[in-house]
């Protein structure tokens, strides 16, 4: 079995093959001079997906993927791709997904049929709306079969229809009814999850078609898909320009477009040329350095009090790669996030369904960001210059810090989750990845963390699904083996994928995992207490009779086979991140953190529609009156 550095190697060879391919160099065994030979369905797929460079596939078989498993094993078996065990389909998919967030390139995964193929729902929704990117490989029921039943197939409301509950959740799926149609739709899920918009594909792959041969020939992918990226229309990015230099307070929102197209630099620059203050969604934090200067963190209902004042205050924003969530726009309420109309919005995005969604736009565009702000910096604009503006960016930025400061000074029976974030700011090389999925941790590390270096943050902005910090950072260690990544998470969170531990532990894949445990789901306790009351607190306590119930996390790492460590003061959270940093094996810190409301987690500066009973009348009417304010 290989182990973590096999992998890496594995990963450079397949970079290496993609590089080769592209430029015609490489004669890869299934291109040569487009000779026809016999393949399988299940060959089909996979000389494709290394047709395609890929590294890895990850996922569990079973009887409705036996075609498609042998060709793995024999590409396997000739070294050409690295198949990964994992212990649940769910898995897979955020492994792949953590892989797309660093890479750009989307893993295949696989499934049998019925529940293997479900099992991949949730990892589908979260890369949908995060706009990542999976090929979802299914086993289906025979072509010949479809209707009566056979193990696994649903087929009372309607014949095998696996695709039609999972179709929701994908960019774009297929069915191959026939094996002659499998290289055009493996040709076409590829185009689709790596160009425009990205999202993951699903592949239903019928028993018999995978084991069905037929002669073919694989084309080269350069001649199979679209290069060019959709640039901006000069008119509009002069407009837009003409615009932008009215403004005296102006701010760039990046969205996660913005972090997937990697325009960092480009935002860092144009806003330094243009005067404005830059504030980053929760799917785009690290989409930029967060210790530059004009940086004002995030604005909504988790966002820090510098980020909502220049948003709200703003009289140009320039959004790019943003949906206009209801977190970052504190559920659309007027003037607190945002003050649209009054506020000018140009709005840049790839996908035109998101221009004017949520917010009119002054000026929309579609267009591929990076070459909108390209073109933007390229027309070299004489923007007046805003130093009073930017002295107040630097003032609210020392205020921010100042506060951070205080909240991690306090004295507290345990650590609190924000002392952990403070901590791990401290301790952690500057290239570490941290992923984080739900609850306290994601909502904290998101306001606390200050990133240094761009392109550092996964977590799941739109989705927030819990169970997929784990996997993801594992997707992220294999495609940065040589960089530090961790894994913050809940309790919570980690019971719901913790058997990951023994597919870090089986590949010596070194996540470290850095577990605050609060015994409960304390994000929604919290939101219980603040926004329904003290007395509403119900059933998000972890309980055993009157005692409170955890299972013992260490004996967990421990048995799995991976470092472990437990801790509860700042000194020695710090020596254990420093040893498991050192070690470089797949470890576990756990760390009981504090539960006493409002320390348990963070603070909720902005707003968030969070209807209220109408029993709580007194609540409710205040209620009422905020949400007249929303801007739907
Ligand atoms: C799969 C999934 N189920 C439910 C939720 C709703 N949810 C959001 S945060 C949270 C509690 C998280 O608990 P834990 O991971 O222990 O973190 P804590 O907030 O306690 O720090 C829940 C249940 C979710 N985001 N994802
Ligand atoms: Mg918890």
């Amino acid at each position: 079995m290989a182990d973590g550095r096999d992998l890496c190697l594995q990963h450079r060879k397949a970079d290496a093959n993609l590089a080769q391919i592209r430029r015609g160099v490489l004669e890869y065994n299934l291109l040569i001079g487009g000779i026809a030979m016999t393949y399988t369905g299940g060959e089909i797929v996979v000389k494709q997906l290394l047709n395609e460079g890929v590294p890895y596939i990850i996922g569990i078989p079973g009887h409705g993927v036996m075609g498609l498993f042998d060709a793995i094993r024999k590409e396997e078996e000739a070294g050409n791709i690295k198949y990964l065990q994992v212990i649940h389909e769910q898995s897979a998919a955020a492994i792949a997904d953590g892989y797309f967030r660093m890479t750009g390139k989307p893993l295949p995964v696989f499934a049998s049929t019925g529940p293997g193929a479900l099992n991949f729902s949730i990892g589908l929704g979260t890369a949908y709306v995060d706009s990542t990117a999976f090929l979802a490989l299914c086993g289906d029921t025979h072509v010949h079969m479809s209707g009566t039943g056979v193990l696994q197939e649903i087929e009372r409301y309607q014949d095998s229809n696996i695709l039609r509950s999972l179709e929701p959740l994908a960019k774009r799926s297929w069915r191959a009814e026939s094996i002659s149609q499998l290289p055009r739709i493996m040709r076409r899920a590829y185009n689709q999850m790596t160009t425009g918009r990205p999202g993951p594909c699903v592949v239903a792959l019928p028993m018999d078609v995978q084991a069905e041969a037929m002669e073919t020939t694989f084309v080269p992918i350069a001649k199979q898909r679209p290069e060019a990226l959709p640039c901006a229309d000069k008119n509009f990015i002069q407009e837009a320009v003409n615009l932008m230099k009215t403004a005296k307070r102006p701010v760039i929102l990046a969205g996660g477009g913005a972090l997937s197209a990697k325009a960092g630099e480009e935002i860092l620059e144009l806003a330094q040329k243009w005067g404005a203050g830059v504030v980053t969604t929760l799917a785009a934090k690290g989409a930029v350095s967060e210790t530059h200067p004009q940086y004002c963190f995030h604005t909504g209902s988790k966002g820090t009090p510098i980020g909502l004042k220049v948003c709200r205050e703003a009289d140009v924003v320039l959004a790019i790669g943003t949906r206009f969530a209801d977190e970052t726009t504190c559920s659309y309420r007027k003037g607190v996030s945002f003050n649209f109309p009054d506020t000018k919005l140009i709005h840049i995005d790839i996908d035109p369904s998101e221009i004017g969604k949520n917010y009119g736009a002054d000026i929309g565009i579609v267009a591929d960001l990076k070459d909108a702000l390209v073109q933007i910096l390229e027309l070299d604009p004489d923007f007046p210059k805003k130093p009073a503006y930017l002295e107040e960016i630097s003032t609210l930025r020392q205020d921010w810090f100042s506060y951070l400061k205080e909240v991690r000074e306090q004295k507290t029976e345990k650590l609190t989750i924000s002392q952990l974030v403070g901590l791990m700011n401290e301790t952690l090389p500057k290239n570490t990845v941290i992923a984080t999925s739900s609850g306290n941790t994601q909502a904290q590390l998101f306001q606390e963390y200050c990133y240094d270096l761009p392109y550092c943050n996964l977590t799941t902005g739109g989705f927030s699904t819990m169970g997929w910090a784990v996997p993801a950072a594992m997707g992220a260690k294999l495609a940065h083996p040589d960089r530090p990544v961790v894994a913050f998470l809940g309790d919570g969170d980690f019971m719901m994928t913790m058997q990951e531990l023994a597919t870090m532990a089986k590949y010596e894949i070194p996540v470290i995992v850095l577990l605050a445990n609060n015994s409960g789901w304390l994000a929604i306790s919290d939101l219980q207490t603040g926004a329904l009351g003290l007395e509403a607190v119900f059933g998000n306590d972890f309980t055993k009779g009157d005692a409170l119930y955890s299972p013992d996390f260490h004996l967990i790492a421990k048995s799995f086979g991976i470092d472990a460590y437990n801790e509860s003061t700042p000194a020695g959270v710090k020596k254990a991140i420093q040893t498991a940093l050192s070690n470089n094996n797949p470890a576990l810190i756990h760390v009981d953190v504090c539960r006493e409301y409002p320390n348990s987690g963070g603070r909720a500066f902005g707003w968030w529609d969070v209807p209220i009973p109408a029993y709580l009348s007194d609540k409710r009417k205040n209620y009422e009156a905020q949400c007249k304010e929303e801007t739907l």
